[in-house]
């Protein structure tokens, strides 16, 4: 068999396809192979290979019954055909089939909306959540009602003006009023909505307080795959950062030039104070990766090279989310959001919120990220210990 012969064959083509749907059914059960995650993580959980299967196969019955159908239609056709008699009005057909689908279509977004809309976001834990949270609802209230009018008036159209003999179609050239009529209100919708979005968004994201002097301020680093936070000591400052100075014992590159980095804490859950102004800075060590906590609303990418911020007010404290949600496991969490490798799905962090004697007793519980091993290194007890010397000799020259 030749090569032009080999790639026409119908045949071929669908064990191609056929292997290609075993391809992405693979992939989908993908994350079942044991991956190397960072210690306290979750196991991910088992692929359920029967569901994946199952619809692919599904699917391609369906898609055979439609044929078969199909098929069938156009036998019956044809013989009507050589009988002379009456042909199907395939127009009328198409015409129902539309209506069919306006109604079941129309029962599928309404299913959709009752039986998913639970699985939408929980409710806002933070001062600018509540915004965003008015915000979404205004563009959807807006898109269901020009959805269900566009919706409606597309089939209904199609089914009352079907083809048919006894009508001859009206000719519609241009019509500047039609024109008008769908441009400006559409424009004036979106501006509405961009504005609304725009200043939203201004008032999140404006600060006079740019270097965060007013609220507490908390280093959060996403690397592969892991996320590491800084506290400031008591001087309630964080000292600079420079990623040069990166080595396994300072993986935060901190610099210790900088005198307001030797109370620095280090801390394995981000611990925040409720209705306290939070600054989180953000980077990246690697990839790009995202802090993404869905409770308070707050998402921003951490970029490699390119430090960015994100403030916010906490105003639910866990305990009180625990209570209002009936869950006494309840935890909010820092979660990736930018699918960043192998074990990305590992990339969580517990975020508790506390009340402002909880988070100073709490704080006061952290290590120093200036350990013991990184001093030695820096050398910075032996230089300290070389001066205390050399003041000894000077005390005794004197
Ligand atoms: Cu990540």
């Amino acid at each position: 068999m030749g090569f032009k012969k080999l790639i026409d064959s119908k045949k071929i083509l669908s064990l191609f396809a056929g292997f290609m749907l075993l391809g992405t059914n693979l992939l989908m059960a993908q994350g079942t192979s044991p991956l190397v995650g960072t210690e306290g993580t979750t196991p991910p959980p088992p692929t359920d290979w029967l569901s994946v299967g199952y619809y692919v196969l599904l699917f391609l019955v369906l898609c055979f019954v439609v044929a078969i159908i199909g098929k069938i239609l156009k036998v019956y056709d044809l013989t009507q055909q050589i009988q002379n008699k009456k042909i199907i009005n395939w127009n009328n057909i198409m015409g129902i089939v539309c209506i069919l689908f306006l109604v079941f279509g129309g029962y599928g977004a309404y299913w959709s909306i009752t039986e998913q809309g639970s699985m939408t976001l929980p409710e806002a834990a933070s001062l600018h959540g509540v915004k965003i949270d008015d915000m979404f609802l205004t563009t959807t209230i807006i898109i269901m009602i020009v959805f269900v009018i566009t919706q409606i008036l597309l089939f209904w159209f199609l089914f009352r003006y079907r083809g048919s003999d006894k009508r001859k179609a009206y000719y519609l050239p241009h019509n500047n009023t039609i024109e008008k009529v769908w441009t400006i209100i559409p424009a004036i919708v979106l501006t509405v909505l961009v504005i609304f979005g725009f200043f939203t968004w201004q008032e999140i994201t404006n600060s006079t307080d740019g270097k965060g002097e007013s609220s507490i301020n908390i280093d959060v680093t996403g690397h592969q795959f892991a996320w590491e936070f800084r506290y400031p000591g008591a001087d309630g400052k964080l000292g600079k950062k420079n990623y040069t100075l990166t080595d396994p014992l300072n993986i935060l590159g901190v610099d210790f030039k900088d005198k307001n980095s030797f109370d620095d804490l280090k801390a394995d859950t981000l611990v925040l104070p409720v209705n306290k102004l939070i600054r989180l800075n953000i980077f990246a060590q690697d990839v790009i990766h995202s802090v993404y906590m869905p409770h308070f609303r707050v998402q921003l990418n951490a970029v490699p090279g390119l430090p960015t911020f994100f403030r916010f007010t906490p105003t639910i404290t866990t305990e009180e989310m625990r209570r209002k949600t009936d869950n006494p496991k309840f935890e909010y969490l820092l979660y990736c959001n930018k699918i960043c490798g192998v074990s990305h799905y590992n990339m969580q962090k517990v975020v508790r919120v506390v009340t402002e004697g909880e988070y100073n007793d709490w704080l006061a519980r952290q290590k120093p990220y200036l350990t013991d091993g990184l001093k030695k290194e820096l050398k910075l007890t032996e230089t300290n210990e070389k001066k205390n010397l050399s003041q000894n000799r000077l005390a005794l020259n004197n």
